[in-house]
């Protein structure tokens, strides 16, 4: 079967002239040619003994999980210690036809850097009691995309060029207003009692192959221009470092109920809110949509994109020791489910749909069934009775699932699902 989504045909054609050298594209969409594989596992400590009780998950295991993951495949982030200033660019408390306040919030990421700023968006339901719960998520384009809202603050940094977006010179331009909104139902979302933040992620850390020398990655260097170690933060770890400095700013906000706050992702993004919630517990849900590959997706399956695919097209962002595992992945000592346990015991959602076989969802799908495992250690429900993978299904246990017809997307079809799984869940 061939992946009619990203751009459709050409693009299949493009990757299957790039690749069929060494191997067929059309291979990896064939189940019987799925390796066998055994996953590592989850609940035995490095040291061979049991994980027995959310003691030796938290004190030892959990400990464990991330720094194979910072090792093997996202790499280390800086350690930070606070104090990052922030700006309040604009507050109004009569925006969309005085159905939300606006906010629009600097955030300088190093602190001699006054021009490194992250711009943050954040619309809150103006009747509402406050504190707010608020779902905080990063955007491919800009602010500016994700709604008509003329108020929004244009992002000065580089922007990938979309012609049919009005972008341009790699900047942002007025014609950009609105043209995500379908994948931001910001009035939606008000409506149901709940905030939305979001910021550009080349904020933070610029989606091209050089990205780790410029951005947040370059910032921290403690040698200046010295070239990435092998387990230096990739752009993935930038992109979640900006969503925890978000997080700080929530924390700050009164409005904000810092204990309620969802973080959300799509595709590349959606890999960054699983790492992003891995390692930042503050995050209370974590929704992950079409993460795939580097996401909730097994790599090991080898299925739709694999690590040496997605390594070859975007070297910049996992670490460099990822690159070991290209067209050799039985020699993961990790895989995806650590990544959805680490999220654990805190409701976490996965959307996907059923032609986006890039993204693999049968391999998200087993993931969550393997993290399940520490989801049920540490006392919840996890995957709830009867689960299975099926199109137009939802299941909503501690883990969440849906798979819905259609493409590589996030709808507001899905949006639905993401707010009815959080309410259900809220504390
Ligand atoms: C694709 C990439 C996927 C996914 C997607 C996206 O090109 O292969 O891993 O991240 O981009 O972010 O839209």
């Amino acid at each position: 079967m061939i992946n009619m989504e990203h751009g459709g045909l050409y693009y299949t054609f493009l990757r299957w002239t790039k690749w069929s050298k060494h191997t067929s594209i059309l291979y990896r969409y064939l189940e019987s040619k799925v390796p066998e594989y055994e996953l590592p596992p989850l609940l035995i400590k490095n040291d061979g003994s049991k994980v027995k009780n959310s003691n030796d998950w938290y004190e030892f295991r959990r400990n464990e999980l991330l720094n194979l993951l910072k090792t093997h495949e996202y790499g280390r982030s800086p350690k930070y210690s606070g104090g990052l200033k922030y700006k309040v660019i604009e507050h109004n408390e009569l925006a969309l036809n005085g159905l939300a306040i606006r906010k629009q919030i600097g955030i300088c990421l190093h602190p001699d850097d006054e021009d490194s700023i992250m711009n943050l968006l954040i619309y809150l339901p103006v009747d509402d009691e406050k504190p707010i719960p608020l779902i905080v998520g990063l955007n491919f384009y800009g602010n500016q995309t994700i709604h008509r809202d003329r108020r929004i603050i244009l992002p000065k940094t580089w922007i990938r060029n979309k012609e049919s977006y009005g972008i341009t010179n790699n900047r942002a331009t007025h014609d950009s207003r609105g043209v995500r909104s379908y994948r931001w139902p910001v009035e939606f979302v008000l409506k149901q009692g709940f905030g939305l933040a979001t910021a550009y992620y080349g904020d933070i850390c610029p989606d091209r192959n050089d990205g780790c020398d410029l951005g947040v990655n370059n910032l921290y260097k403690t040698e200046k221009n010295a070239s990435r170690k092998v387990d230096d933060w990739g752009a993935i770890s930038a992109w979640a470092w900006g969503l925890s400095r978000a997080m700080d700013y929530f924390e700050d906000d009164d409005d904000i109920d810092e204990h309620n706050i969802g973080v959300m992702g799509h595709s590349r993004l959606g890999k960054t809110s699983l790492w992003a919630g891995a390692q930042d517990e503050r995050f209370s849900y974590i929704i992950a949509s079409a993460s795939g590959c580097g996401g909730a997706a097994l790599s090991k399956r080898s299925f739709g994109e694999t690590v040496k695919l997605i390594n070859d097209r975007f070297p910049h962002w996992f670490c460099k020791n990822f690159e070991k595992y290209n067209a050799n992945e039985c020699n993961l000592p990790i895989d995806q489910h650590m990544l959805i346990a680490l999220n654990a015991p805190r409701p976490l959602y996965v959307s996907m749909a059923d032609r986006d076989l890039w993204a693999d969802p049968k391999g998200m799908y087993e993931a969550m069934v393997e993290a399940d495992k520490a989801y049920k250690l540490l006392g919840t429900q996890g995957l709830p009775d009867g689960h299975k993978l099926e199109v137009g299904k939802h299941f909503y246990g501690q883990i969440g699932f849906h798979m819905r017809p259609g493409g590589h997307d996030v709808l507001k079809s899905d949006w639905e699902h993401y707010l009815k799984f959080i309410k259900l869940h809220m504390k």
